[in-house]
């Protein structure tokens, strides 16, 4: 209950899972805190930033990765900031809760042979809240 949750997810890497995330977003929102919202919004376009611009996102977002209680992360679509955003998080010893759809994806070595994370597989939604309320009551 009220958990600070850095929810990551492809942006750049590509947005074909976006509403996964959102709909990922809503349900974590019902009980806890997701600092991360925007990686769930439909509205906003991925058109290419500045350099001050990307600064400004990188410093925000390692700042959330800093004060967050967990980190939850759908990793079925690669995206090289999520994977930087797993080793961020393993630096500052947060829990980070990795998920992904294994008859769409090979998740990367460097994820899966890390015994640091948690790691699991899902087939539908409904699975996959399960297992985020088994993780959220926990906390
Ligand atoms: O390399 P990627 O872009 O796929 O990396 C995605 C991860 O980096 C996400 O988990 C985010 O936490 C972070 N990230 C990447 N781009 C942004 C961003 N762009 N804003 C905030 N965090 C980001 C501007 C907003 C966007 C919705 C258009």
């Amino acid at each position: 209950m009220n958990q600070k949750v850095y929810f990551a997810g492809s942006i750049r890497g590509g947005q074909d899972d976006i509403q996964l995330y959102h709909d990922m977003i809503e349900y974590i929102k019902k009980t806890d805190i997701v600092l991360t919202e925007h990686i769930g919004d439909m509205t906003r376009s991925i058109s290419e930033q500045s350099r001050s611009e990307d600064a400004l996102i990188y410093d925000q977002d390692t700042s959330w990765l800093r004060e967050c209680d967990l980190v939850i992360a759908e990793c079925t679509h690669p995206s090289l900031g999520v994977g930087y955003e797993m080793a961020y998080a393993e630096k500052f010893n947060k829990p980070v809760y990795i998920f992904y759809q294994n008859e769409r994806t090979k998740l990367s070595a460097m994820l899966k042979g890390d015994p640091y994370f948690h790691i699991d597989t899902y087939t539908s939604k409904e699975e996959l809240f399960q297992k985020l309320d088994a993780i959220l009551k926990a906390f």
